[in-house]
């Protein structure tokens, strides 16, 4: 377990920059005494005086000014970091804020390191480590299946499966070391029929876990959406049309695009990532050429193809050429440019106009429909690389438990993997990580978080 530091910390918890109100945050043994000599209440009362989480409008004395600013004490453990924390909501200038970051320093605090006020959380017990990862994953969220996940996390739905097969794992520990201080043969036969039940008992939840895991890189990365179609056809046009901007140029000669252009977009609160390629066609130009070349090499390694077509003509070999490379892949066929012809000249999967937003609106419904695994709001997704790691490292240990016994191993080796998968579940929730691994996580948070 990590050494515990209670030197006083402090940092501004809000973004850098003029707004509103402006946090600073400060916390350690000495957090109370430092706010007492820099700010009293409308009534003279210093913070010490104060009720635990009550808010108190007052005069902040710093290094060269004044600053009229609402006050809240937190006493330990009863804060986010478990220690004496103090928070100041001042008006939303930087130099405010400096200037009571400094006169906090001067009277003994240190700045904070990024993500300290968190691992202060983790070491004194207020959060687990995976707890604080979900509430980062919220921070940094793109969109609300990610917010979604990251509360996931930080509600401990995760940890609660980990922690489920921990105990499962001392319980069967326990019984193992006693069928080593009993080494009768009828025991030993029981204690492993147990060590097999529980242990497949395990697997089968590490499974149902690790299985969401291409649910969670969804939810991460995103939804990758590749949209291929011969020169002219609307490829750009379809993506300012799903993105609402300008971001593609579109006109009406052939060979525009000759790029690859990324965005992002979001349906349903789902993030996806867009890609508008080159038109595919036979042409000598070489620069047109390594952008089709480009655009054939993702088409593999994409979650969807949109392989637009004009359907207010008659198939073409480029429109042949774009189904043939697309066969094998997961796509939906787009029929475009739907309101140049009464009827659709050729079949396609859906029929659209990129100027009709009705007919985008459905293009995005199948997208979806096509995409989306599972209701990405329900049930623990695993969204974290680690985690899945850490899931997989554990599973293989119990596997490699099984097979040892089926091969007539003793318990004493059998239980060294046993101990492994403990371990191994430990470093989700962090119960189980070393000093090393914890602090490269919370180096990776925001300043102040
Ligand atoms: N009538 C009609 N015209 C469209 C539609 N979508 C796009 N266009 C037009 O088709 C022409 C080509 O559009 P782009 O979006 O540049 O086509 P592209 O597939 O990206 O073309 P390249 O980049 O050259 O491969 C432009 O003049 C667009 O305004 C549509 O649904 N209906
Ligand atoms: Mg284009």
């Amino acid at each position: 377990m990590l050494k515990e530091t209670n030197n006083t910390i402090v940092a501004l918890s809000t973004p850098l920059g003029s707004g509103a109100i402006c946090v600073v945050r400060m916390s350690g043994e000495d957090a109370i005494k430092i706010a007492d000599k820099l700010f009293a209440n409308s009534k003279g009362k210093k913070p010490s005086e104060f009720v635990s989480r009550m808010m108190e409008l007052g005069e902040f004395k710093a290094d060269g000014f004044c600053e009229q600013i609402l006050c809240v004490v937190f006493r330990a453990p009863n804060s986010f970091t478990g220690e004496n924390l103090v928070e100041f909501q001042c008006h939303g200038g930087i130099r405010i804020a400096d200037g009571i970051i400094k006169s906090c320093i001067s009277h003994g605090a240190t700045m904070a390191t990024a993500g300290e006020f968190s691992k202060r959380a983790f070491i004194n017990g207020k959060m687990s480590l995976e707890k604080a990862e979900g509430m980062m994953d919220m921070i940094n969220a793109e969109s609300e299946a990610e917010i979604r996940a990251g509360y996931d996390l930080l509600k401990g739905k995760v940890g609660k499966e980990t922690i489920w097969a921990q105990n499962k794992l001392v319980d069967l520990l326990s019984e193992v070391e006693v069928s080593f201080d009993y080494p009768e043969e009828d025991i030993e036969y029981v204690t492993k029929e147990k060590v097999q039940k529980v242990a497949s008992e395990i697997i089968a939840k590490l499974n149902t876990l690790i299985e969401t895991s291409e649910v969670g890189k969804q939810i991460k990365d995103g939804i990758s959406l590749l949209i291929l179609g011969e020169p002219n056809v609307g490829k750009s046009s379809l993506l300012n049309a799903l993105t609402q901007t300008s971001r593609a140029i579109v006109t009406d000669i052939a060979g525009t695009t000759r790029d690859t252009i990324e965005e992002t977009l979001l349906i349903d609160g789902v993030k996806f990532k867009i890609i508008d390629t080159a038109g595919i066609h036979k042409t000598e130009d070489v620069v047109e050429n390594l952008g089709i070349e480009r655009a054939k090499d993702l088409i593999n390694s994409v979650d969807l193809c949109l392989c637009l077509v004009d359907c207010s003509k008659k198939r073409n070999e480029k429109d042949e050429e774009v189904l043939a490379l697309t066969n094998n892949v997961s796509r939906i066929v787009v029929g475009n440019k739907k309101d140049l012809a009464k009827e659709p000249k050729q079949v396609a999967d859906i029929y659209i106009s990129t100027a009709d937003e009705k007919s985008i609106n459905e293009l995005k419904k199948k997208i979806i429909k096509t995409t989306v695994k599972q209701n990405i709001s329900s049930g623990v997704v695993i969204t974290n690389a680690r985690h899945l790691d850490a899931l997989k490292r554990a599973k293989k240990h119990l596997e490699k438990a099984l097979s040892s016994l089926k091969d007539g191993a003793s318990l004493d080796l059998v239980s060294i993997d046993l101990n492994l998968a403990y371990s191994a579940l430990g470093e989700i929730t962090g119960n189980t990580s070393g000093e090393d691994i914890i602090s490269s996580i919370f180096a990776k948070f925001c300043l102040g978080k």
